[in-house]
């Protein structure tokens, strides 16, 4: 998979060259291309925002370092999908990212300050499958953080990028509830023991109780997933 980010903040991107991500990268699973909006501006300060028409508070990023960015990304792709960031977008859950981790290319727009010219989403859609993605009902600074999590959501679901594709199966989300809970040795630890269950051997026993406590732990953090609301 071919992923092109564009950013006024590319550095941020840095991390996802580390763990397993670097790794997909490396071996040549994942072709991860971060750019600097302002590359695609020709003034002396490389200006890539203005005041809103029609007033109010902030900067709104213009258009044509944006059109020029995607022109230059999308050459040659039959029809990327193009995914912008943004508070005022669908919900990002794991059955979106199984969905963009079958993609060929993908290509992620971070704004800043109040946002980009909304032309720019109408223009996008000549070139690709525009898509409006948040993360959450709470506000960032701008779609960097938001991005970073997107691509390490969907990259770890391309085939190879996990070693052992097992562990993506009993995952929180995975199938619809939270995952049951995990230990490990010792088995008192602090005057705490683990679960008899887990000692005992059996296998069918375990799966029932594992079941069960998703369920439970569900029902009380997460009771919108058991209701569909
Ligand atoms: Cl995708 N972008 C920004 N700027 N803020 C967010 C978000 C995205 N998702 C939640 N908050």
């Amino acid at each position: 998979m071919r992923i092109d980010v564009v950013s006024i903040f590319p550095s941020y991107f840095d991390g996802l060259t580390l763990s397993l991500l670097g790794k997909a990268q490396s071996a040549g699973i994942l072709d991860l291309r971060v750019r600097d909006l302002r590359d695609w501006t020709f003034d002396r300060h490389r200006t890539v925002d203005d005041t809103p028409y029609g007033g109010g508070a902030g900067m709104v990023m213009k258009p044509e370092p944006w059109g020029l960015a995607l022109d230059e990304l999308a050459a040659g792709s039959p029809r990327p999908t193009i995914i912008f960031p943004s508070p005022a977008g669908e919900p990002f859950t794991q059955a979106a990212a199984r969905d963009l981790a079958t993609r060929k290319h993908l290509v992620f727009g971070c704004g800043r300050y109040e946002g980009i010219d909304e032309r720019v989403f109408e223009y996008a859609q000549t070139l690709g499958e525009v898509r409006l993605v948040s993360l959450g009902d709470y506000v960032l600074n701008g779609g960097e953080v938001a991005a970073m999590a997107m691509i390490e959501a969907i990259g770890r679901l391309i085939p190879g990028v996990v070693g052992n594709p097992e562990s993506l199966v009993e995952e929180s989300h995975e199938d619809g509830l939270l995952e049951y809970p995990s230990y490990t040795k010792p088995a008192l630890w602090r005057e705490r023991s683990v679960p008899d269950i887990l000692l005992s051997g059996n296998h069918g026993a375990i799966a029932t109780w594992r079941r069960e406590q998703q369920i439970e732990r569900t029902r009380a953090r997460r009771p919108d997933l058991l209701h569909g609301d």
